[in-house]
């Protein structure tokens, strides 16, 4: 029997095989029973060696080391993620841009977003929110290609994963960004005022030798983010433009940034120079988490 290993990345996972980009192609691969019994699941975007078999299923052998993850969507390895926001069509909603963010930032990965279906309503409001944070704001339009020439270049030499709720336009994008991905995408529901769940899986495409992009379905169930728990201790470190107000709270040790008297935090709130929305959408993560403790978290 021939067999031959391979260095590889896997770019799909479909029904229990994973496809898997080498050098020398692609390649159809089961994983070996070992991960299931360690609870490891295979991810978009690992390294991994293959076995390539001759009368068999190819195998993954081995998952490299992981440089980050998440669970939402499913990828490891990138650098960035690209949250689109619709400004309308979906309605945007802050609190899961913010938990996004929060998200990406624990995980050591940097969050970009873009505003995009600029040409069906006003983009102002979420501009101002998202220009005080230190994050990178673009404005698009999928439908024009306004935008385009600048994620391009946000994405050059990185590996970067779009993520957003069904029917904010991430295929779209992508398809402005390179034609030739010819991705499906699908009208969102009038009735609903949300997107079909076009796309099903998470893939990850090469855009040239040192950048990739990962397209991935909207989210089915926002519910499920609530599994990517963030400490109420960590959490401010997960809003950025916090930091420079946190040690000057009064009870700085303490603060929880919430209601407490003294917190600069609020102060620079009320003072306009963080936004009140980003606050609120951490004020919700934080009553979320805030009875849970760290050895409650797996
Ligand atoms: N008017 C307008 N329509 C847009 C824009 N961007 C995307 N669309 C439309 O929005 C609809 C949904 O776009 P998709 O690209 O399928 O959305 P998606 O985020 O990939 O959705 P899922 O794959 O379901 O998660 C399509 O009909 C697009 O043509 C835009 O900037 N302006
Ligand atoms: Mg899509
Ligand atoms: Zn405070």
């Amino acid at each position: 029997m021939v067999k031959n290993t391979q260095n590889g990345t896997i770019i799909k996972g479909i029904g229990g095989f994973y496809y898997v980009e080498t050098a020398e192609g692609i390649f159809e691969c089961k994983a070996r029973g070992v991960f299931r019994k360690e609870k490891i699941t295979p991810m978009v975007g690992d390294n991994v060696v293959i076995t390539v078999n001759e009368n068999t299923d190819n195998t993954i052998d081995e998952i490299k080391e992981r440089r980050s993850f998440l669970l939402r969507p499913p990828v490891a390895n990138i650098d960035q993620l690209i949250i689109v926001v619709s400004c309308t069509q979906p309605r945007p909603n802050t609190l899961l841009v913010d938990r996004l963010t929060a998200i990406a930032v624990k995980n050591n990965i940097e969050p970009v977003i873009v505003l995009n279906k600029i040409d069906l309503a006003d983009v102002e409001d979420l501009k101002d929110i998202y220009k005080k944070t230190v994050f990178n704001v673009i404005e698009a339009c999928g439908k024009t290609g306004e935008g385009t020439d600048e994620i391009k270049e946000i994405l050059k030499n990185k590996i970067s994963a779009f993520t957003g709720n069904s029917g904010v336009g991430k295929s779209t994008l992508l398809n402005q960004i390179d034609p030739h991905l010819n991705l499906e995408t699908n009208e969102i529901s009038q009735k609903l005022g949300r997107g079909k769940h076009t796309t099903r899986e998470c893939t990850l495409i090469k855009l040239d030798d040192s950048t990739y992009v990962a397209d991935t379905p909207g989210f089915a169930s926002l519910e499920l983010l609530k599994q990517e728990v963030i400490l109420k201790e960590d959490l401010q470190y997960c809003f950025p433009e916090f930091e420079d107000y946190i040690d000057n709270c009064k009870f700085a040790t303490n603060c929880s940034h919430t209601t407490d008297k003294g917190c600069a935090v609020i102060k620079a709130v009320e003072d306009g120079i963080i936004s009140k929305s980003r606050h609120d959408s951490y004020k919700a993560l934080y009553n979320e988490v805030k009875d849970l403790k760290e050895w409650q978290v797996k």
